[in-house]
Parts: C-alpha cells; sequence; structure tokens
C-alpha cells in the first residue's frame, strides 16, 4: 500500500494552476473570473459577487463585445469592472489579473482549494502556516480530515473534468445499484450535465420515490453494496434533519451522499450492465488500495466524485430545481425571490413570508409559476 499522501506523481501543470484559457473571445470573462476567485480566496463576498455577476453577463451575451461603448449598459459591468473591460479590450489584457495570475498566495490557493474536501478558510490557514505545494501537506498528515484524504490521493484524477460518458456510466452504475433495493426507484441526474454541459467535475443525482418509507435507509444500502463491490473509495452521509426545513435556512438538508467512487473504464470486463460481481479479488484489491504510482498506466478505473441525494415527492421539484444549479442561478434566484416576492425559496420549498405557508409544487414549472417568472429550461440555467 503506497504511503498514504504520496504525491511524487504530482504532474507540474497541475502545481502551477488551472490552465488558462488564451482564446481571445473568453479573455474578458476569465479575467473577470480570475477577480472573482481572487475576491473569494480574500472572502471579500462583495467584491466576489460583483466580479461573478459581471462575467456571468458577459457569458451571456449572445455577440462579442467589439468596444467599451457596448458594455456601457450591460448589467453589473461598471465600476472596477469597466476599467478591467476597457484595459482588455484595448491592451489584450489586464494589469491587475496578470499580477493577481502571478501571485503566489493566488496560485497557491488555487492549488489548495481544488483538492476535494479543502475550502477557503482551511487553505487560507495552511498557506499561513507556510504550505505552498501538495508535497508540503505531507508533513501535517495528522491535521488532515478523511475527506481531504481521499480528495489528495485522488485528486489527479479529480482535477481531471469528467465526461458527459463518464457521467452516463455513473448513471447506469447508480441506477443499477439503487434498483437491487427498490427496483421502481426514481433517479434523476442533476447538476451541470442536467443543463447540457458537456464536462463536469462531479455527477449529482436526485432519488425520489412516491412511497417514502421506500427510500429510508436506501443510502446506506447502496454504499453497504458498492463497497463491498469495491467501487467506493470514499463517502460521507448526511442524515436528513427534518427540524432544518424552515422557512427562511437556505441550508440543504436532504439525505445526501457525498461519495468518490472507482468507475470502471467503458474497456474493463465490468461494465455496463454490473458484471461487477464478476470481479476476481485481485481486481477488487486493486480497486480498494489505488493510486500506487506503478499501477497510473495499468488501472481500469478512474476516480469520480457523485453526490446523491434523496428526497421525498413532495420536495422533488424544488430539490430538483435547486440541484441543477448553477450555482450563481440559484443564488440570483434566491435573491429575487425574496426580495421581489417575499418567498423565501431553496430545495425543500417555497415559504411566502407574508402568507406565513409552504406553496407546493409537483413541477418545475409550477415553482416558476409561483415566483411569476417565465419558464427557463435547464440548459437556460447556466449563468
Ligand atoms: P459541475 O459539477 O459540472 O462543476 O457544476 P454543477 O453540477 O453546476 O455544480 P455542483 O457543485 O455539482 O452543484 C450542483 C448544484 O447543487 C448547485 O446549484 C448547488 C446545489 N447544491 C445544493 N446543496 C449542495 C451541497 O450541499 N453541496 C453542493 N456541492 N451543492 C449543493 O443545493
Ligand atoms: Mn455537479
Ligand atoms: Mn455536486
Amino acid at each position: 500500500v503506497p504511503h498514504l499522501l504520496d504525491v511524487s506523481w504530482f504532474t507540474e501543470s497541475m502545481s502551477s494552476g488551472r490552465p488558462v484559457n488564451v482564446e481571445p473571445r473568453h479573455n474578458l470573462k476569465n479575467a473577470l473570473e480570475i477577480l472573482a476567485r481572487s475576491a473569494f480566496f480574500q472572502e471579500s463576498d462583495v467584491r466576489y459577487l460583483g466580479f461573478t455577476r459581471a462575467a456571468s453577463t458577459l457569458k451571456a451575451l449572445p455577440y462579442k463585445l467589439q468596444s467599451v461603448n457596448q458594455a456601457k449598459d450591460l448589467p453589473w459591468c461598471g465600476g472596477h469592472c469597466m476599467i478591467v473591460i476597457q484595459e482588455i479590450l484595448e491592451h489584450g489584457m489586464c494589469r491587475e489579473v496578470e499580477v493577481i495570475k502571478n501571485n503566489e498566495h493566488y496560485q497557491t490557493m488555487e492549488l489548495l482549494t481544488g483538492i476535494y474536501g479543502v475550502g477557503v478558510r482551511t487553505a487560507q490557514r495552511w498557506f499561513k502556516e507556510g504550505i505552498r505545494n501538495l508535497s508540503d501537506l505531507k508533513t501535517m498528515e495528522c491535521k488532515l480530515t478523511a475527506e481531504q484524504v481521499s480528495g489528495l490521493r485522488h485528486c489527479k484524477d479529480l482535477q481531471q473534468q469528467v465526461t458527459l460518458e463518464e457521467a452516463e456510466r455513473v448513471g447506469q452504475l447508480v441506477k443499477d445499484t439503487l434498483q437491487r433495493f427498490v427496483p421502481d426507484v426514481h433517479i434523476t441526474m442533476t447538476g451541470g450535465f442536467r443543463r447540457g454541459k458537456e464536462v463536469g467535475h462531479d455527477v449529482d443525482f436526485l432519488i425520489t420515490h412516491p412511497n417514502e418509507n421506500a427510500l429510508s435507509g436506501l443510502l446506506e444500502d447502496a454504499v453497504g453494496w458498492l463497497e463491498t463491490q469495491g467501487l467506493l473509495l470514499y463517502h460521507h452521509l448526511k442524515k436528513r434533519k427534518p427540524a432544518l426545513r424552515s422557512a427562511s435556512s437556505s441550508m440543504d438538508s436532504h439525505e445526501t451522499c457525498y461519495a468518490i467512487v472507482a468507475l470502471p473504464s467503458s474497456s474493463s470486463p465490468w461494465n455496463t450492465d454490473i458484471e461487477v460481481k464478476k470481479c476476481n479479488s485481485e481486481d477488487a484489491e486493486r480497486i480498494a488500495h489505488p493510486e500506487s504510482p506503478n499501477s497510473l498506466n495499468s488501472r481500469t478505473w478512474k476516480a469520480v466524485r457523485v453526490d446523491l441525494v434523496v428526497t421525498p415527492q413532495a420536495e422533488h421539484a424544488y430539490a430538483l430545481l435547486g440541484w441543477t444549479g448553477s450555482k450563481h442561478f440559484e443564488r440570483e434566484l434566491r435573491r429575487y425571490s425574496l426580495r421581489e416576492k417575499k418567498l423565501s425559496l431553496n430545495s425543500h420549498g417555497l415559504y411566502d413570508l407574508e402568507k406565513s405557508c409552504f406553496l407546493p409544487a409537483q413541477t418545475e414549472e409550477e415553482i416558476f409559476l409561483h415566483l411569476g417568472l417565465q419558464y427557463l429550461p435547464p440548459s437556460d440555467r447556466n449563468a
């Protein structure tokens, strides 16, 4: 078994941060996203939101921005953002952004927060303690959570994007696993893939059934079975907390499983129709003890992040809307709903603050009706 935190195989390209898209058309949006992330790393919410909104506006533009004049009337693109836009349109780059990209704090935060289980607070603390790269992390093995240990162990796979084809195979695995216990379970792929994206950082699923009792213990059963097959590299089960389904809470309290699965490659013998059971003990051993530097080339699986969310039928539409994203779309929708309609929206329901009651909905369309908004299909929610 390799050392838990052996990261010697970590490639140079990854330690230098995310690849920067150099296509001119994307320069503006990229620049604003870098400024947004930099603000995020400094925990400056106001600036983070400002830059995110401006980047989102540019992303939604049906034409390429050619001049500062064109930008003047765009929402959220004034002030600081306008200076950045102007500089890039005139000089092809923005000094402030270039400085940030070369900044040690920014680069380290990009690297550290890119590890599953590491948030801004943790990365910030590590930076202050002198951590600059993944090898430095070895020295503090004892301080890592189980989630971070898994995140680090599988970071090479997890930083690779999940393709649609892989997501579909994860979907098949999830379906076959859950149907062993509840044959008529309802499963929907949510997140970015539901919005029509071709790649993602994980695969999200919403699980429901008309009979709530059928869902009880389902995630535990699924986790147990995947574990016996050697297909589960990490998981964290979060129980449902009914008390949290309050009017104002934006906290999600669905029963959830945050997992890392070992997805067998498409050419491997245990693909699709779940031939997994037939895998011999040697294969199972290799899956259970992954990431030996020597086995990288011969591996027949890839670590993939999977979120499984269980919801009672009555909350399904709200959970579907909440888990389809994008994050920025959700944030703006909730803000609009509260400010303009005095309705508190989360992924459990919609609460009318003036009438003091929940507004039921069976479909996403009904939720948009409640909010007085035109229905937006998932592919139009890529804000
Ligand atoms: P990606 O994975 O392709 O990068 O994008 P994504 O699918 O849009 O992002 P995501 O991080 O997987 O989140 C999908 C949606 O789920 C997003 O709108 C936020 C929402 N969401 C909740 N609760 C939680 C939670 O506890 N954790 C996470 N990660 N997302 C949550 O409603
Ligand atoms: Mn996702
Ligand atoms: Mn997710």
